[in-house]
């Protein structure tokens, strides 16, 4: 093979493994195999400079600076889209539509739409001119954008090059540029190493790093793309539905969101945004809500657009995520292990969907770091069910420095315990610091029987965090151990408690006794010892009695748990508090773990998913197959039983079929799990 030989597979050889990782999300390539790869690119390159091509994944990152932007002229203008902010407005949405279509005699039935998440990014525009990218554009105002080529060419899912034999003479593709959240915590953990403030939110740090005048700085930072649409085409037939001009793309290893689908009438469309609503706090990236647009592109046609939106389309939205309010407090809350946490106390706001009072500040470090002051305006972040979090501080709507430094100083993390007075100790490689009273701290007491009852553990209905404060308060619960002697008597002495609720709560406890081992392990609270450990444990030993006769070799010989696991279990169960409390707790859990319904069923069978499955979504088909006794994995292997695949399956469907492996659509999947339940 001689030197031009040589780089022209490497080049296929190198974007084939960015569309494996970046658009199919099944990396084939080791990175250091990549890195291997690109450099002997790099050295063959600076040997025949005659022979570098505009494609060449090298040629991504420009070596030098610009001076600025210059414009683009959009010649199919970039229009935005027009808001829903509830039901009520797709609904009628999609009346306005139905009868636009039926005096066209386009639509007598459902109309069919196609969903897409709404990504939190900022829409970009890319250029091919035969085959080879040549211009990248911000949206700018809709009719003028800014030229970001070169920023746009570092972006690994972004092809340079696309993969046809005769490429249309033009084809203009639009997206979404973004930001990966592992993506943003990592370029916000180097810049504050570097003593730099942090990015307020992703979006924020996608459209910093799309305006770099260094591509190489835009490089670092690792941008994604997803492509929504299409503008100029030259040259080629575009598929007469939107779901088809997706999939087209998709053919031309452009990256789309997984989570599209085709919906029929308008029950389609609030369907999939219950759904998307219950993706989006596991999606990697964030998005604001649910885009539909009518599928056939005739029906596109006729419906056209509105000022500067097109009518066939609509953009559902969530409730806002972010907030600003003010800082009226900074308390001191006390957690189950005895972490004192500071929290800031809010004007209420509602975000997300809710009035949040509370919102988190971590630790004393990262209220430093943020420097957020009583009195200050600050942003309040709600995502998915994650605890509110205080993003920012607005410096600018700060009052006076000098004399907030009067009324509101540094916040300072105290040195005793704000519920019992006890020391606070420092432990040596943790930012956090604790209260040094274990269980004798009411509020380390009031969450230890808080983490016992609640749903996830030993599932207590009805004991809610008001009853555990007054129980706690009252002395007639100290230890999840007391729960299990109460009696109705007792409970009615206690301020605001009925006789019908008393009965309740005694008759919801005593439910509770029975639940197997995997649940009652988690209630301990142990450190360390999440829901997925119990239920390994739990497997492995088979009974508590084999568990507390262990050393620490045979717990760490269990599958999830390792070294630092084991010493904690280990730490907790010589502990003469805890052993009194787990003896005086016999007969509340039951040994053995549940198994798949039918014996030899899927019991301990290994699956992987790949894909997106038709229904399902990925925790609905894991939990699923958990519960009929298999287990989920993320890569595929010789010990893997099945293969779940879905569409746009990666290199796992390859991996299986060259393993040999048995493969299984949803539909199959479904009925294995019917005949083994
Ligand atoms: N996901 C998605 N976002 N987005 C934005 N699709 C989409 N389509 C758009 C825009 C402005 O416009 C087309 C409907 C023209």
């Amino acid at each position: 093979m001689n030197a031009t030989e040589r780089m022209c597979a490497l080049r296929a050889q190198i974007e084939a493994a960015n569309t494996q990782y970046y658009v199919l999300d099944a990396p084939t390539l080791p990175d250091a195999e990549y890195d291997r790869l690109f450099r002997e690119l790099q050295t063959l390159e600076a040997e025949y400079p005659d022979l570098v091509t505009a494609d060449s994944p090298t040629q991504r990152v420009g070596a030098k600076a610009a001076r600025g932007f210059s414009s683009v002229i959009h010649r199919v203008p970039m229009l935005s889209l027009a808001n829903a902010f509830s039901n009520a407005e797709v609904i009628a949405f999609d009346r306005r539509l139905s009868e636009a279509l039926a005096g066209a005699r386009l639509a007598d039935a459902e109309i069919e739409y196609v969903c897409e998440p709404k990504f939190d990014g900022l829409a970009v525009s890319i250029l091919y001119r035969n085959g080879l990218l040549v211009q990248g554009a911000t949206r700018g105002d809709g009719e003028t954008g800014e030229d970001v080529t070169e920023n746009l060419r570092t972006i690994r899912a972004i092809p340079l090059r696309l993969p046809l034999d005769n490429p249309p003479a033009e084809l203009e593709v639009r997206g979404e540029v973004l930001m990966m959240r592992h993506d943003f915590e990592r370029i916000n953990q180097e810049a504050l190493a570097r003593g730099e403030k942090p990015f307020v939110n992703p979006r924020n740090a996608a459209a910093g790093s799309l305006r770099q005048l260094d591509s190489r700085v835009t490089a670092a930072r690792r941008l994604s793309f997803f492509a929504y649409g299409v503008g100029v085409v030259q040259g080629t037939d575009l598929p007469e539905t939107q779901a088809g001009q997706m999939a087209w793309l998709a053919s031309l290893h452009f990256p789309l969101a997984h989570e599209r689908r085709v919906v029929q009438g308008v029950d389609g469309l609030l369907d999939y945004f219950v759904w998307l609503g219950v993706q989006r706090a596991s999606m990697p990236y964030d998005i604001d809500g649910a885009v539909y647009k009518v599928n056939a592109i005739a029906a596109q046609t006729v419906l056209g657009f509105v000022s500067r939106a097109p009518r066939f389309a609509i953009a559902h939205k969530y409730p806002a995520q972010e907030e600003l309010t003010v800082v009226e407090g900074i308390d001191v809350q006390v957690g189950r292990t005895g972490v004192l946490t500071p929290v800031a106390r809010l004007k209420p706001v509602f975000v997300g969907g809710v009035t949040v009072t509370n919102a988190t500040l971590h630790n004393a470090d990262e209220v430093a770091k943020k420097d957020v002051r009583v009195g200050d305006t600050v942003i309040v972040r709600r995502a998915g069910d994650v605890i509110p979090e205080v993003v920012g501080v607005l410096l600018e709507r700060r009052p006076m420095r000098d004399l907030l430094e009067a009324i509101s100083p540094a916040f300072v993390m105290p040195t005793q315990c704000p519920v019992c007075a006890a020391s606070v100790l420092r432990i040596e490689g943790e930012v956090a610091v604790r209260c040094s009273n274990g269980l004798a701290c009411p509020a380390q007491r009031k969450q230890a029987i808080r983490h016992f009852a609640q749903r996830r553990a030993m599932d207590i209905e009805g004991l809610g965090d008001k009853l555990i404060d007054q129980l706690v308060e009252s002395a007639y619960v100290g230890t999840p151990a007391d729960l299990y002697r109460l009696d109705v008597a007792t409970l009615v002495r206690l301020d605001r408690i009925g006789e019908k609720s008393a009965e309740n709560l005694i008759a919801a406890i005593a439910a509770s006794r029975g639940r197997p081992l995997s649940r009652f392990l988690f209630a301990l609270g142990i450190r360390h010892v999440g829901e997925e450990t119990a239920k390994a444990l739990a497997r492995h030993f088979g009974s508590l009695d084999a568990l507390l006769t262990a050393s620490i070799e045979q717990m760490s010989a269990v599958v999830d748990v390792g070294s630092v696991v084991a010493a904690s279990i280990a730490v907790f169960m010589v502990e003469p508090h805890n052993r009194a409390v787990i003896e005086a707790l016999r007969g509340v859990w039951t040994d053995g773990e549940p198994q798949a319904r039918k014996a030899g069923g899927l019991a301990r069978k290994v699956f992987v998913l790949t894909g997106t499955l038709p229904n399902l979504s990925r925790e609905e088909a894991k939990s699923l197959i958990e519960a009929a006794g298999g287990k989920v994995t993320g890569s595929v292997s010789k010990k893997t039983d099945f293969v779940v695949v879905g569409a746009e399956a990666g290199s796992k469907l390859s991996k299986a079929h060259e393993l040999g492996l048995t493969v299984l659509d949803e539909h199959e999947l479904k009925r294995m799990l019917e005949e083994t339940g």
